[in-house]
């Protein structure tokens, strides 16, 4: 009876051992897991630091290359070009977080040479004091030198003209949409041809042209500043379809909006229904474009011309000057 009971009280003890060793091995199975996601944060920030201060260095590298800068102007250009010809080395960002920059001048960043192209990489740490350990990130960052922008046009002595079928962009728009279509079937327009708005269906966008009527544009290089005339030569199919909006850069203008000119014949026209001549503002020098947005459907434009001349009146020609 005593050798059964012991034997009972020994199985209870190896079950007591058992079931304590599965909740120690739970509590250890808890506290690993607990462990490693406190490690992953403390990673997380790491990595959220060292990311920081390399977008940090690369945001600085941008400012002194292309505005303050440029970065490298003369130096190391050519075949030689994968040299750093910039180093921001441990530039500290704050926080224990430090970034070294390295610029170089024509070359990608996988690599390959290409003349105007300029590769900036920004490797950010965290932490950057010796003795701990650190994580790093980096970016890398290529870009193109702008090209140098240029107009279709030039103004000079305060005057510029051109043909409607010069334009640099033609943009179809509207419900219903219309189009100016290049067309030549009316004699005696300048220039290849005359831009018709079309098709035909009574449609007159008064207001909100901008984002409505078609248009066509003409970049211009003003060195003169002030206020231009507008002149537009112009034939009317009938009083549906004499009429268009200029402006300039894309912007609704009340001074030169509504242009009303010749019905049946070809003419020059300054006029607005607003009873004033159509005129635009150049307030610095610089490229611009001109607008020209269809107002009635049916009419045909030839040419344009901006003047800052209020005396000027084009006569009834082909030419104006
Ligand atoms: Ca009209
Ligand atoms: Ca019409
Ligand atoms: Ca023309």
């Amino acid at each position: 009876m005593k050798d059964r009971n012991s034997q009972k009280t020994g199985m209870i003890l190896v079950m007591v051992v058992l079931i304590t060793s599965a909740i120690l091995a739970v509590g250890l199975g808890i506290f690993s897991s607990v462990f490693n996601q406190l490690r992953s944060a403390s990673e997380t920030k790491y990595s959220f630091n060292a990311f920081y201060a390399a977008d940090h260095g690369m945001e600085r590298t941008l400012y002194l290359d292309r505005i303050a800068g440029p970065l490298c102007e003369g130096v190391n250009t050519g075949p030689e070009a994968d040299v750093n010809c910039y180093t921001l080395a441990d530039f500290a960002v704050g926080n224990n977080a430090c970034v070294t920059v390295r610029v170089s001048k024509d070359i990608k960043c996988n690599e390959t040479e290409e003349a105007g192209w300029t590769r900036v990489r920004s490797t950010g740490l965290y932490q950057c004091s010796s003795g701990e350990l650190g994580v790093k990130r980096a970016f890398c960052l290529n870009y193109q030198a702008a090209a140098a922008q240029s107009a279709s046009f030039q103004e000079s002595g305060g005057l510029v003209q051109g043909e409607t079928e010069d334009f640099d962009s033609n943009i179809s728009q509207g419900a219903p949409q219309h189009d100016w279509m290049p067309d030549t079937f009316v004699a005696g327009y300048s220039g290849s041809r005359y831009m018709l708005a079309s098709p035909e269906n009574n449609t007159n966008q008064n207001t909100g042209y901008a984002i409505n009527s078609p248009y066509l544009t003409y970049s211009i290089d003003f060195s003169t500043v002030g206020t231009y005339y507008v002149w537009i030569r112009m034939n009317g199919p009938d009083g549906g379809g004499d009429s268009l909006h200029a402006g300039i850069d894309g912007v609704e203008d009340p001074a030169s909006d509504r242009i009303a000119g010749a019905i049946g014949s070809w003419g020059w026209t300054n006029s607005t229904m607003d009873g004033v001549p159509a005129t635009i503002n150049i307030p610095v020098p610089g490229i611009y474009d001109l607008y020209l947005w269809m107002r009635e459907d049916g009419n045909r434009i030839d040419q344009w011309l901006l003047t800052t001349d209020s005396g000027l009146v084009c006569p009834d020609g082909i030419n104006c000057l």
